[in-house]
């Protein structure tokens, strides 16, 4: 959440330039003197190669005069090569001394080492030692995957770069987050990778996460991913040379090279093998599948009820409600406006809201007011938590709230702090008893641009509340107690950065769409409690967050599941934390664009539980937009209506058509809930995405690859939304195969062509049901997702070509983090009989139900030996009653 015309207002008040100026505060940094010129660099000779039975050391020396072209060249780095799993070979190129920054086990606890033999993995890596280079090669079709030959590595305290030459035309995907096409560009394309208060999520920059992987898929030959852990801010080029030799090339401004290769070789086990890597999602409730309202602006408590009971009027399913930063008292985390959301009467809507089956989720910004008299900053400065100066006072910035400490999630006591005042605010018997906790503005987002910001000054304070006229306080800063401790400094060999690198201008400048490297966000020079440097872990600071708050809700939940959505991320964030993809627009672009970024987070990302903002974030949607949106955002996993400050009002019962879209679009949401359940169920199990890009599904057919306006909802549903304004057209591609439509169960022959639907009106969106899968769904709909646990089951079988189909079905309590009754289910139809098979613990609560009430099969020839045929859409429904809780059979 963010307003923009704010912080440019902030801006022009500040009257900074956007030139970087060199640093005039600090004089104790040195200046940058290398020689920009990177094509005069000597690389590295390897010697010492050592193999193992798993894997190979070797040591690299500079070789030749340092070239110091964006820092200082290392002379001595050291090579690691561990065949991981037969799949997995990890590379690892650092410094000889361990000073350089590596990312915290902590923060992103690395995979085992199960020491497979070179022999039996499917990698093979080799090494040239003069000048160093490697390859990683396929070893069943030779293809080379990567090979650092294409320019000498250089390892520099300010800058890494290593390039690795690629075929032609590769199809490259991932490298979050950003809003460029899912099939990335080959030609003179840089990402970014810098986490960044970024409104509009502008095209071609650095966003709010950083997810340094790659998947590259070379059709028939496989797919595999490469994943960088490297945390610094970093430029990845794919690019082509003057001579059309295709590569990519990682430019970071430090850290070090720690590669991971993923041999696939399908899309879905490279997607399995990453999430292996830096960990599995966590299975969120299942009541977070269900619809959620927000919009900043809902001024008071009176208002967000009023949004309750317009949903409930309307009979639309609303399942959760949100407050954004409205309900603060000035803003702050922790508190509740007095007259506009006092706090009895926020008590008394979330035991409304609870009673009625629905829940209530809050924000939480990480910057904590600056104030003696505010008790949350007095809790945190007492037990120390946070970020210091150089003389060890607190380190100020700008945020909502005005002049603000920020939380240093390395400190000892700091997610102790965190929970504990969670605890508090969000107490059962005294607070708000909330369901869930969305962290924005965390990576971190700063309203004072640089080191230029008087963050004591009060005329820097962001407005006050619209809405809410309340006295200008002016809030002097007090002075500071005596009792802070120094911060402590990083020693050698610790793996927390070099000393002495330029803070603000570093030789190498990464392309963020922000002005300077440092602007709106911590100081680069902010040093951690463990020693380490904002310069090294600010792409990890809304990961940190993201995790301490789900920390929090487990602690003030005990063995529930928390569902946390964070703006800010970086790799392996998704292991406790949701996401939505920040603030955008109400517009048709970034309807679209919400398609291609989802893919990216489920797919690649294993961040499973995302979407966009239904129906826009800034400016004022319409209608059709909105009505579009309700239906594209019911496939999409996280399904969130959000709006801005000063945007009109965008409920779904706003307008006609949005509310019919609406109600239709969580009416099928909600039927198909057990079926994406299940998905991210095994998501969380086995890291086989809940989101199918089409190509995962058809990855020998290149009209496939660049696919990124459709996508399967599960494994089984096609979603084909209508993408453009005012249209009722929609043109979609169907590979060759066995499809249904969704809607009528008629049969439709996929061409490997594509396909033109006109009279797609704006409560439609064409779904088809590819053959061969079997959905299991929810006879009826409910109004929340706990009475939809009450309605019976029925199974979709969309049969292949062959007769053949088969599906899956998970089924638990849906809350608690440790489930004991559980089923899952395997479902197959052949040789004209349905059975099923697996585990069969799940009991319902009382008033559940695991029955199944009908069969229906589609795209069968004849009637069978039984039940209703429709011989016009081959249709067979047969109902009856069968029990999830034992094996059945039944024969059509
Ligand atoms: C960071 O740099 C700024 C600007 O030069 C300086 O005022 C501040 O003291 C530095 N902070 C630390 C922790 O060195
Ligand atoms: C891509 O490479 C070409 C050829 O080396 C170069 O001229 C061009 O500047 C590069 N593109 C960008 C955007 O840097
Ligand atoms: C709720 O519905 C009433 C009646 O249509 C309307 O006047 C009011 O503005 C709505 N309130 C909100 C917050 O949507
Ligand atoms: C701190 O907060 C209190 C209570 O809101 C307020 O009265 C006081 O003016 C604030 N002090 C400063 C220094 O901002
Ligand atoms: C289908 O249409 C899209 C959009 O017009 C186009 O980019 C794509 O190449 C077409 N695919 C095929 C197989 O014709
Ligand atoms: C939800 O509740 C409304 C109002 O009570 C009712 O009309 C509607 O049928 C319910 N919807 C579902 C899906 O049960
Ligand atoms: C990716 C994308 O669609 N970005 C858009 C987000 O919104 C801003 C403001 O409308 C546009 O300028 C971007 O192109």
């Amino acid at each position: 959440m963010f307003a923009q015309k704010i912080l440019l207002g902030l801006f022009a008040c500040a009257g900074l330039s956007s030139a970087i100026p060199m640093d005039p505060v600090a004089s104790s940094y040195p200046k940058f003197s290398g020689s920009r010129n990177p094509d005069s660099c000597p690389g590295y000779t390897a010697s010492n190669v050592v193999k193992s039975d798993s894997g190979l050391t070797a040591g690299l020396a500079l070789a030749g005069d340092a070239c110091d072209a964006f820092g200082f060249d290392l002379k001595k780095l050291k090579l690691e090569v561990e065949y991981q799993t037969d799949e997995r070979l990890h590379v690892k190129i650092f410094d000889e001394g361990l000073d350089v920054y590596q990312v915290q086990e902590a923060l992103v606890p690395r995979p085992p080492h199960s020491k497979a033999s070179p022999d039996s993995s499917a990698l093979e890596f080799s090494i040239v030692e003069k000048p160093f280079s490697f390859k990683v090669t396929r070893k069943s079709n030779g293809e080379v995957l990567f090979d650092t030959s294409a320019a000498k590595l250089i390892f520099e305290d300010q800058y890494v770069r290593l390039r690795t030459s690629l075929p032609k035309n590769p199809h490259l995907y991932g490298l979050g987050e950003h809003s460029d096409p899912f099939h990335l560009p080959t030609n003179g394309y840089r990402r970014t990778l810098l986490n960044a208060e970024s409104p509009g999520i502008p095209n071609n920059a650095n966003l709010y996460g950083s997810h340094p992987v790659y998947f590259e898929h070379r059709g028939e030959k496989g797919t595999h991913g490469v994943f960088m852990l490297n945390a610094d801010p970093m430029d990845i080029w794919i690019n082509q040379t003057k001579s059309g030799d295709q590569y990519l090339e990682y430019n970071t401004i430090g850290g070090i090279i720690d590669l991971y290769f993923m041999a696939g070789s399908s899309p879905t086990e490279v997607s399995s093998q990453y999430a292996d890597v830096i960990g599995h999602s966590a299975m969120f409730p299942y009541w977070s599948f269900g619809f959620h309202q927000c919009k900043y602006g809902y001024w008071d408590v009176n208002m967000v009820a009023e949004v309750v009971a317009n949903y409930s009027t309307a009979g639309i399913p609303l399942e959760v409600m949100w407050t954004d930063i409205d309900y603060m008292d000035l803003r702050q985390d922790f508190t509740t406006d007095p007259e506009r959301f006092a706090l009895p009467k926020v008590r008394e809507l979330v035991t409304t809201l609870h009673k009625r089956g629905q829940r209530y989720v809050l924000i939480l910004d990480p910057a904590i007011h600056y104030n003696d008299s505010y008790a949350p900053y007095k809790r945190g400065h007492e037990l120390d938590v946070f970020l210091k100066n150089k003389d060890g006072s607190e380190y100020l910035g700008i945020q909502w709230a005005g002049t603000v400490a920020w939380p240093d999630w390395f400190a000892p006591n700091t997610g102790k702090w965190w929970a504990e005042e969670i605890a508090k605010a969000f107490d059962a018997e005294s607070g708000i008893d909330l369901d869930g906790i969305w962290v924005d503005m965390n990576e971190a987002s700063n309203f004072c641009k640089n080191y230029d910001c008087n963050a004591r000054d009060p005329g820097n304070n962001p407005p006050k509340p619209e809405h809410a006229p309340r006295p200008n306080t002016g809030r002097p800063i007090p002075g500071f107690p005596a009792d802070f401790q120094p911060t402590k400094r990083a020693e050698g060999g610790q793996m927390k950065g070099l000393p002495n690198r330029v803070m603000w201008d570093p030789g190498y400048t990464v392309g963020t769409h922000l002005t300077g490297l440092t602007d709106n966000t911590i100081l680069f020079n902010t040093t951690n409690y463990d020693g380490t440097i904002h310069y090294d872990t600010h792409n990890l600071y809304g990961h940190m967050m993201a995790h301490n708050t789900y920390d929090a809700m487990l602690a003030r939940r005990p063995g529930l599941r928390p569902m946390v959505l964070t703006r800010s991320t970086f790799a392996g964030t998704g292991r406790k934390a949701t996401h939505w993809f920040g603030d955008n627009t109400s517009t048709w672009e970034d309807y679209r664009t919400s398609i291609r970024q989802m893919l990216a987070w489920v797919s690649m990302h294993q961040m499973p539980m995302v979407g966009a903002d239904v129906c826009g974030f800034n400016a004022n949607t319409n209608e059709k937009l909105c009505a579009r949106w309700a239906l594209l955002g019911a496939f999409q996993p996280f399904y969130r209506n959000h709006a801005e400050l000063s945007t009109i009002p965008q409920e779904f019962y706003q307008w006609p058509l949005t509310m019919e879209a609406g109600k239709k679009a969580i009416d099928t949401r909600y039927r198909l809930m057990d079926y994406i359940y299940t998905a991210l169920y095994y998501q969380t199990k086995d890291g086989v995405p809940m989101i199918n890009p089409m190509w995962f599904l058809y990855p020998d057919d290149p009209n496939t690859f660049a696919v990124q306006e459709q996508w399967f909802y599960g494994d089984a549903l096609l979603i084909s939304p209508v993408t453009t304004e005012m249209s009722d057209v929609v043109t979609f591609y169907l590979p060759k195969d066995r499809f249904y439509d969704y809607w009528t169960g008629e049969p439709v022959d996929g061409q490997g062509a594509n396909v033109t639907q006109s009279g797609v009106s704006f409560t439609d969106i064409p779904v088809h049901i590819r053959g061969g899968t079997i959905i299991p769904r929810r006879v009826n709909s409910a109004n929340t997702t706990a009475l939809l646990r009450q309605q019976a089951f029925e199974l979709v079988i969309a049969l292949d070509a062959k007769g053949y189909a088969k599906g899956r079905l998970y089924l638990d309590e849906g809350e608690k983090i440790e489930q004991t009754d559980v089923s899952e289910l395997t479902f197959e139809f052949k040789d004209g009989a349905l059975s099923t098979a697996g585990s069969l613990g799940f009991a319902p609560a009382t008033g559940e139900v695991d029955t199944v009430k009908k069969v229906i099969v589609l795209g069968q020839a004849s009637a069978g030996s039984g039940g209703a045929f429709d011989s016009a859409t081959s249709k067979v429904e047969i109902e009856g009653e069968w029990d999830l809780s034992k094996e059945f059979k039944v024969q059509i």
